[in-house]
């Protein structure tokens, strides 16, 4: 299938650097593009006397970076890559330079004044896409490989890049496709003798299609955790163990505790793993009425958080008896992913646990000064947020415009489907249907706008 029907890639030559900004082993100057063969040749002088020029293309030389007037700057390896067979599908050559800063820039801009033009963000993987080497999906997949912080974001991004999540689209994009055409074919040529499209025999075929873009939603909600993590608020009372168990997770002591009620003001931030699942914690102002402005804005900003966050992590002191604050944030907590954590689990519990069974929220008993506790919370965390369910092997929608469009997908479906089951006229149902399929096929990057693709390409890094 051809993915670049709704735009030609540019013509331009482009270069960038494609490691990180800073000091390393090893800095790559990446070009691209008709002449990118005869930029690298302006700058790059092998030591055996080939031609790039006429190099077949995987093959690396050995020589000298040089500045125009022929001064060599530095000992590089340049790679060839010819077209068709090269990640952007262009001429490509790489120059592996010494991993300076200086240095690497500089290769870049002699490469630069040899006539390649600067490169955008993400712009050598949306040439990629636009010279049908990969569809749009596909070149998600690569910023979520780049982006991958474990084990399960990395398998997804390797499924969706080996084109497991493209095969089964396209396949429920051609059934609907099919559907849709065999309901046109009677709409509009009434005159011909072709037979009433049989509402039962589409229904057949539809209904299980739908189904499976509902899986597909279902198994995205529990990987997208997996790989972008999720916002989770630590909240309670004063001098419950908010910092405590913060430190905890951090492993390190990065929130002040004390035995001060009302020590934590503003939010504190961190990014930490549990298990797997990275998670970006914030521990907030201890929940009570006060006097003083300043714990009031820090009590604000904590329930900010709190409306804000995937998971709440309602932090109770066992040792104490049930307090009005406390069952004002259980109540704040309805209906919303949270986690009631039973600390100073060490000291005596005078907390009555059967008058937290109605909040309807997984209890944990934790001991933030010592981690007794932590792997029943990991447990509860992995349920709550359904990561346990996830198969990275299996084809897994893998970012936030896919969800959309297999939700429209779906929605449509479902309205074609229900428009089939009540008899409406077969005409209505068609639009449906290609609706649903259009949505399948912007999500393949197919007919996807110029927008569509620009924001998927700003996400991704220089040089890739
Ligand atoms: N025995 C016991 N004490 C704990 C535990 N967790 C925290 N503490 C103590 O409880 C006190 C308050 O801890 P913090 O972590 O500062 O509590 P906080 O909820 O952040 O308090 P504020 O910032 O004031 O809202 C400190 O003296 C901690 O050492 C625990 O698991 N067991
Ligand atoms: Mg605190």
């Amino acid at each position: 299938m051809n993915f670049n029907s709704i735009q030609s890639a540019n013509s331009d030559t482009i270069a960038a650097i494609a490691t990180p900004n800073a000091a390393g082993g090893i800095g790559i100057v990446r070009i691209s593009g008709a002449d990118a063969l005869n930029v690298a040749a302006r700058i790059f002088v092998p030591k055996s006397n080939v031609d790039i020029l006429r190099s077949p293309g995987y093959c690396v030389y050995y020589g000298h970076f040089h500045n125009e007037n022929g001064e060599k700057l530095d000992e590089v390896l340049c790679t060839i890559f010819r077209a068709p067979k090269s990640y952007t599908g262009e001429d490509c050559a790489e120059i592996s330079c010494h991993g300076g800063l200086y240095i690497t820039r500089r290769v870049l801009s002699e490469a630069l004044a040899a006539g390649a033009k600067l490169a955008r963000v993400g712009e050598f993987t949306e040439r990629a896409y636009l010279n049908g080497r990969i569809a749009l999906e596909q070149a998600e997949a690569v910023a979520v490989l780049i982006a991958a912080h474990n084990e399960s974001a990395l398998k997804a991004a390797n499924t969706a890049l080996g084109g497991a999540l493209g095969e089964k689209i396209t396949a429920l994009a051609n059934l609907i496709a099919m559907s849709s055409a065999d309901v046109a074919a009677w709409v509009d040529y009434p005159d011909e003798d072709i037979p009433e499209p049989d509402s039962a025999g589409l229904l057949t075929l539809l209904q299980p299609a739908q189904a499976e873009l509902a899986a597909l939603l279902n198994h995205y909600e529990n990987g997208r955790f997996l790989m972008e993590g999720a916002d989770v608020v630590i909240c309670g009372r004063p001098n419950t163990g908010k910092s405590t168990l913060m430190n905890l997770l951090c492993g390190t002591e990065h929130a002040i505790v004390t035995d001060i009620p009302g020590t934590t003001r503003d939010v504190l931030d961190a990014t930490v793993r549990l298990g797997e699942i990275p998670l970006r914690l914030a521990d907030t102002a201890g929940l009570r009425d006060s006097d003083s402005i300043v714990e009031q804005i820090g009590i604000k900003r904590a329930h900010e958080r709190i409306a804000g966050s995937d998971l709440i992590f309602a932090v109770l002191d066992c040792s104490k008896p049930l307090a009005h604050d406390d069952k004002e944030l259980l109540e704040t907590c309805a209906g919303r992913k949270g986690v009631i954590i039973l600390n100073k689990a060490d000291l005596p519990q005078v907390i009555i646990a059967d008058e937290l069974v109605q909040y309807g929220k997984p209890i944990v008993r934790l001991c933030a000064k010592t981690g007794n506790g932590l792997d029943e919370l990991r447990t509860v965390v992995e349920d709550l947020l359904g990561t346990a369910d996830f198969d990275p092997n299996a084809a897994v929608l893998i970012s936030e415009r896919q969800r959309k469009c297999c939700a429209q997908a779906q929605a449509n479906l479902a309205e074609a489907i229900a428009a089939l089951q009540n008899g409406v006229t077969l005409d209505a149902a068609q639009i449906l249907l290609d609706d649903a399929l259009n949505a399948l096929l912007e999500l393949r990057g197919q007919t996807a706008t110029e927008a569509v693709t620009a924001a998927v390409f700003s996400q991704f890094c220089v040089g890739k």
